[in-house]
């Protein structure tokens, strides 16, 4: 009979060498396994008189606990090893802060935009928008354009295929000849028609691109018609709002003449800053006038009764003044580390 002690401290020494579960078993045939060498001793057996085989038998299945011991013991080691690994490998830190879904916010042009409107609502503007595909008559003819005018042309305005009297307007002026239409209609039966107060927000298209202008860009025009409306109601609605948007009674504001076939007299509006980087420098912003004659009767209102004054502006170039933004591009990048800074 082969050292029974031997086979026990091998086997031992076998099992904990044993990498992995399929190591193991392949270990363990070589001691318990139909051929192993427990099972052979245990064959030995029937040889021996009754004495001799209990008391080798009694070794013998002593060896063979002390190996199934041994067994059962690097099975868990494995087991609970390849657990460890796993758990560590699928680790999560519980007490990290949560990185959270994030709040969206509004473009800043949007912010300028709400802005806007909120400003002349307070003054009690209506807020109106109209088509982007125009008729050349909204767009051109009742804003008193002249028929060889330049801006009339291909070269400056989007037709629409094979139409010569469909377009992208130009500008959001064709809203507010709608704008006085459908007043006119709903109240042009009274001895006297109540003021029209109405801003118009939205996309213009031309034929512009290049690092500073883009073939789609945003406008704000307001029209305010009525009685006895004078070029000082003017001035005194659009400094008003100016000192309120950039939220400075320290503003300085000129009106310069200027020519715009829709207005007469026309006037381009320039600021300056008291404080900051641009103190001092006259900055255009706006246009405005007063509207034409021409312009009135063809939105239905009587020129000799009525009078009104008009504006426009650029909320993208207004949106970098008020942030102190300097590359107009930086606001349709979508780069969320620049958007993100107007929440
Ligand atoms: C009607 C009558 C008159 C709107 C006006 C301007 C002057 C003007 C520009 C400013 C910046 C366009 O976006 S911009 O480039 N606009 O200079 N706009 S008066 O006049 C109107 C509009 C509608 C019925």
């Amino acid at each position: 009979m082969e050292n029974l002690e031997q086979m026990v401290a091998q086997a031992q020494a076998d099992f904990a060498a044993a990498a992995d579960a399929a190591a193991l078993e392949q270990a363990k045939a070589r001691y318990l396994g139909k051929s192993g060498s427990i099972t052979a001793q245990l064959k030995t057996l029937g040889r021996l008189d009754a004495d001799a085989r209990r008391e080798a038998g009694a070794r013998i299945n002593q060896a063979k606990g002390l190996i199934e011991q041994a067994l059962d013991a690097r099975r868990s080691a494995i087991r609970e090893a390849l657990l460890a690994a796993q758990l560590a490998a699928e680790a999560l830190d519980v007490t990290l802060p949560g990185r959270g879904v994030g709040l969206g916010g509004l473009h800043p042009v949007s912010r300028t935009l709400e802005r806007i409107e909120n400003l002349f609502r307070s003054i009690g503007f209506e807020v109106a928008d109209g088509p982007e595909i125009e008729t050349d008559f909204h767009n051109f003819t009742a804003l008193n354009t002249p028929e060889n005018h330049p801006a009339r042309s291909m070269h400056d305005t989007f037709y629409l295929e094979g139409e010569s009297e469909v377009l992208l307007r130009t500008h959001t002026s064709p809203v507010q000849i709608r704008s006085m239409l459908e007043h006119v209609e709903r109240f042009g039966h009274l001895a006297q028609m109540p003021e029209l107060r109405v801003i118009i927000p939205g996309r213009v298209y031309r034929v512009d691109s290049d690092a500073t202008h883009s073939p789609m860009f945003h406008q704000v025009e307001g029209l305010w018609v009525g009685a006895d409306i004078s070029f000082a109601d003017l001035k005194g609605v659009v400094t008003d709002f100016l000192r309120c948007f950039f939220e400075t009674d320290d503003l300085q504001v000129r009106f310069r003449p200027s020519f715009f076939p829709f207005t007469e007299p026309s006037a381009e509006i320039d600021v300056a800053f008291m404080g900051g980087e641009l103190e001092g420098q006259w900055l255009e912003i706006a246009g405005c006038g007063m509207v034409h004659p021409n312009v009135l009767r063809h939105g239905g209102i009587d020129p000799e009764r009525y009078t009104g004054f008009a504006f426009g502006m650029g909320p993208d170039r207004l949106t970098m003044l008020r942030y102190g933004v300097n590359d107009l591009r930086l606001f349709f990048e979508g780069d969320l580390r620049f958007l993100g800074q107007f929440r």
